[in-house]
């Protein structure tokens, strides 16, 4: 048998230029020091909040911090990356280069599940620019999206729009090809929210939730299963793997700040890869990767995963 091909192999062809072929090579190198930081982290000091608040007003853990150090340090080093924005950043981040590429992140996504040693991750995004001005893209216009899941094992998930491959980091610190053309089956019987919002949510996902709830008695006409892990990258790893949809509405709570999650750097890539994967992604009104930014750290609704189920709660916004 021969061994897998590496991630540097497999860019030679599927690629659509040297230039991002090298980006995808900076993100995969940061996503593996952050992945090596990670395994040691709760013996290094590293554990635990810092005092300071992140712009979207969240404390920050030190291993927050530390990630998106290390994607500055990577990023820096790489000619073609011109801006960086991230979670962690107040602003987007000028770098001295003047390539024409932008990188969106969440340089270490479900950070509080560090303390009780879940799967956390990496995502980003990855754009064409001609300036500074350019940043505030839709995702339909991403020429890559990816995210880097830190569990049992460090995989990397990476598209270019067309079709999604997944790594696997190895002792030498090398990724290798696990899957290629990965497809998330259009039906499921499993979703992913965090039912305690039950209370905030609007008429929709409360009548998805219950039909699902009710199962094979209700108007889904089949018995459903609930995961929520309260680590996107790790409920949309399950997704991407053996189907389901995920979750986090518009509710009344968020309503007033655009949803939960943020557009540029945690919705847009995911969508990119469910939807270069078979599944869809949606708001709960139409594409996600349709929807323009107004701000680097504007929010949105997010629901995406097996085609049908997005297709029944879309269905159910229409009502
Ligand atoms: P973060 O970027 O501050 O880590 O927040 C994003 C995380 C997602 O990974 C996860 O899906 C969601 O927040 C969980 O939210 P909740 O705590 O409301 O269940
Ligand atoms: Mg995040």
């Amino acid at each position: 048998m021969s061994s897998p091909k590496t991630l540097s192999q497999w860019l030679e062809t599927a690629a659509p230029s040297p230039a991002l072929s090298g980006i995808i090579v900076t993100i995969a190198a940061a996503c593996a020091e952050i992945g090596g930081v990670l395994r040691t982290a709760p013996t290094d000091g590293l554990a635990g909040a810092t005092d300071h608040t992140n712009i979207q007003g969240e404390t920050q853990k030190q291993l927050d911090v530390v990630s998106n150090d290390i994607f500055i340090k990577h990023i820096r080093q790489n000619v073609d990356i011109q801006i960086l924005v991230s979670e962690e950043l107040d602003e987007a981040l000028h770098i001295e280069n003047q390539g024409g590429y932008a990188i969106a992140c969440d340089p270490l996504d479900g950070s509080s599940n560090l303390d009780v040693n879940v799967t956390v991750g990496s995502i980003f995004s990855v754009l064409a620019i001609q300036s500074a001005a350019d940043i505030l893209q839709p995702g339909s216009k991403q020429l890559a999206g990816g995210y880097a899941a830190y569990g049992p094992s460090t995989s990397l998930v990476l598209s270019f729009g067309t079709s999604v491959a997944v790594f696997t980091l190895g002792n030498d610190g090398v990724f290798r090809l696990d899957k290629d053309n990965v497809k998330v089956p259009a039906a499921s019987a499993e979703y992913a929210i965090n039912a305690a919002r039950y209370r905030f949510w609007d008429a929709a996902t409360k009548a998805y939730v219950d039909q699902n709830v009710a199962g094979e008695t209700g108007a889904a006409g089949k018995r459903f299963n609930m995961r929520w892990i309260g680590s996107m990258v790790a409920d949309i790893h399950r997704i991407l793997m053996r189907g389901g949809i995920f979750l986090y509405p518009l509710d009344s709570e968020t309503l007033a700040k655009g949803g939960r999650l943020r557009l540029m750097y945690e919705a847009s890539p995911m969508a990119l890869l469910i939807e270069a994967a078979g599944g869809a992604a949606s708001t709960g009104h139409g594409r996600i990767l349709e929807v323009q930014p107004n701000g680097i750290h504007q929010r949105i609704p997010v629901i995406l995963g097996s085609r049908d189920e997005v297709a029944r709660i879309e269905a159910l916004y229409r009502q």
